[in-house]
């Protein structure tokens, strides 16, 4: 997807980034050395949120950063929100940091660092994208491992949200995106999204009808692959399919009212 509109400049200009990587009951199955790869270019910083989990994710995600100085850190949510709202408080946290571009990654690493750092990539590659999202398109060649099942039902949602939010945006779902700090971002983290797995959808919603809003990509990952011990249950799925319905009615409404 490629849209453009007025240009709104950056509102920092060093090449620091912050990615923020949402934790619920991770214990099990956190690769936490992986992760901190991230820190390896000398300039991503990383903030764990930790959401309210209920196993020994907090006391891992502190003993990960412990000696990692201010580039590590974990952000301790006392209640489970949803990873919507671990994301959006993330990325606040690195919002209110100065950085000026934030991201956020699955903890799961499904998407690889090494992915994770195309995706960042897109933003210094061309100034005038303000938001690049991984895709998950199988083609030959790439390593896209996701289930039969996972990858029609995502097709599926991923139509529908593409239809409400009106772009031909191919992967709404992927839990690899990066984000420009710009007046439309702040804008759209300002208030908790309503939905804990269409969240992305709404956050897209906020920052495509953002007045301020500029170029958005989609980067196509050379390597993903399901990770067992996902939390994204079929009632959870559809829920994220009744919560689209209401996110398409209420975007409606507010098109209609601001014209
Ligand atoms: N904050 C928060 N994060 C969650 C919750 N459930 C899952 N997550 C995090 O969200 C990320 C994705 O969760 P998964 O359970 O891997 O979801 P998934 O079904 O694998 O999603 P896909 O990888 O896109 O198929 C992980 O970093 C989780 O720790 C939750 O209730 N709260
Ligand atoms: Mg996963």
């Amino acid at each position: 997807m490629t849209t453009a509109a007025a240009p709104s400049p950056p509102l920092a200009t060093s090449d620091r980034r912050v990615v923020v990587v949402p934790c619920f009951n991770e214990a099990e199955r956190l690769d936490g050395a992986a992760l901190l790869a991230l820190l390896d270019d000398g300039r991503t910083d990383v903030v764990f949120v930790d959401d309210g989990s209920t196993d020994a994710t907090r006391a891992s995600l502190q003993a990960l950063v412990r000696d990692r100085g201010p580039r590590a850190r974990v952000v301790g949510l006392d209640q489970n929100g949803g990873k919507g709202e671990a994301v959006r408080r993330g990325l606040l946290a690195a919002v209110d940091d100065g950085a000026p571009v934030v991201a956020f990654l699955d903890a799961d690493l499904s998407t690889p660092v090494a992915e994770m750092r195309r995706v960042l990539a897109a933003l210094d590659d061309r100034e005038d994208v303000d938001v690049a999202m991984g895709a998950r398109v199988a083609l030959l060649g790439r390593a896209i491992e996701r289930s039969p099942a996972r990858h029609y039902l995502g097709r599926v949602f991923a139509t529908a949200a593409s239809t409400v939010l009106g772009v031909r945006v191919y992967d709404t779902q992927c839990g690899a995106k990066a984000f420009r700090v710009t007046a439309a971002l702040r804008d759209a983290l300002t208030t908790p999204f309503s939905s804990r797995w269409a969240f992305d959808v709404e956050l897209l919603a906020r920052l495509l009808w953002h007045g301020d809003s500029r170029g958005f990509v989609e980067v196509p990952l050379a390597s993903w692959r399901d990770v067992k011990g996902s939390k994204l249950s079929p009632k959870a799925m559809v829920r994220a399919g009744v919560d689209l319905i209401r996110i398409a009615a209420s975007a409606r409404h507010d098109r209609r009212r601001r014209r």
